[in-house]
């Protein structure tokens, strides 16, 4: 929205969210959470938050917003998040996340809010139904970033136009304000095999907590049979064997999101896994695909229903986390008060 380069020069900061919305899938994990992870044993100061407050623009039975909250928590320990160096929290228990939400409702503008896909796919044909949150969503998003001085955000791909969005708003902020340095313009950090992992019925559609259908999606709840039975039966082509270079992959989707997969569990480049795979048929690559993905989501699964058998342990990370979230939060939203003229006493 504005040609001034950014002048913030404060410290580099992560931040990203999860919604307590179901079960997490093989999508989230190579989109985000393996992220996190990675980010954090780079050294990154990392604060990742149970997004409880998004969830609210879809209903949900309270009891299930608790118990899903907890779970995703649990699914943040499991992984590999250590709440002694990474901040995980529930975004609710930090209130300004809402008190800059409204801020910068009132500095975005609806065309930029109206572009947002991602309100027209999940409001579906009945958008007069849908909640005003669920059109505001990325606002709140931009203020979850920001509230943090963010400079990195870890995201899948689907979150790119709501990055840009929250860009558009710290840019906006700052020119209107006069505050040219006061709030980074944030990095998506989108790149990598993991980025768009694909429903593993429909190559062309990216695998979702909401689709209706379980053989779609890996959970990282499911057992090492439930795997090898979804990648069994996960959709291919009759187009031939598997293709020996990246070029082969065009035009086949889901043998694409198939080697993807492969490729970022194992850390392998794509063309070394056709390399190896190339001119064999499915029933090879298959069964390799799953004893890749059991290896590596396996360990994961058992540590994550251990930590889920110990609510008090989730409790007191997220506890904490509040605590050094808000010891963040509260001196920047000071300053946006004194900024946009709020009286305080
Ligand atoms: N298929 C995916 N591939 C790569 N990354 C993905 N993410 C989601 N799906 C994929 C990333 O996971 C993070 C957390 O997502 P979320 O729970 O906040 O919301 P979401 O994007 O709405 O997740 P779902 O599974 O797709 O839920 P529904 O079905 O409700 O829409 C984000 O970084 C996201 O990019």
């Amino acid at each position: 929205m504005t040609d001034k380069t950014p002048t913030y020069t404060g410290p580099e900061r992560v931040f990203s969210g999860i919604q307590p919305t179901g079960n997490l899938h093989l999508g989230n994990y190579l989109g985000a959470l393996k992220k996190f992870v990675d980010l954090q044993e780079a050294g990154s100061e990392g604060i990742y938050s149970v997004v409880n407050m998004h969830a609210l623009t879809m209903p949900v039975a309270p009891r299930d917003l608790l118990d899903q909250t907890r779970q995703i928590a649990a699914a943040f320990l499991a992984c590999g998040i250590d709440p002694d160096k990474s901040v995980i929290f529930p975004q609710s228990a930090v209130p300004e996340h809402a008190e800059l939400a409204w801020v910068f409702n009132c500095v975005a503008r609806m065309g930029w809010v109206e572009r947002m896909t991602q309100f027209k796919d999940k409001a579906g044909k009945d958008a007069e139904r849908a909640s005003v949150g669920l059109f505001t969503y990325p606002v709140l998003m931009a203020a979850d970033i920001l509230l943090y001085k963010a400079t990195h955000v870890p995201v899948g791909d689907d979150q790119k136009q709501h990055l840009e969005l929250a860009r558009d708003i710290a840019e906006r902020f700052n020119r209107d304000y006069d505050v040219p340095d006061f709030f980074p313009v944030p990095e998506p950090l989108i790149q990598g095999p993991g980025a768009r992992i694909m429903s593993l019925k429909d190559g062309t559609k990216k695998m979702s907590k909401s689709d209706p259908s379980e053989l779609s999606r890996i959970n990282l709840v499911d057992t090492a049979e439930d795997i090898s039975r979804k990648i069994k039966k996960a959709k291919t082509d009759l187009l031939g064997d598997m293709p020996s270079d990246a070029e082969g992959l065009k035009g086949r989707p889901e043998v694409e999101n198939l080697v993807g997969i492969y490729s970022a569990l194992s850390g392998e480049t794509v063309d070394s896994v056709l390399s190896q795979f190339g001119g064999q048929g499915f029933g090879v690559f298959k069964p390799a695909l799953v004893d890749v993905t059991v290896a590596h989501l396996s360990p994961i699964t058992a540590r994550y229903r251990e930590i889920l058998a110990d609510p008090a342990e989730i409790d007191r990370a997220l506890a904490s986390g509040v605590d050094r979230a808000r010891a963040i939060a509260a001196p920047v939203m000071n300053d946006v008060r004194r900024i946009i003229g709020f009286w305080q006493a």
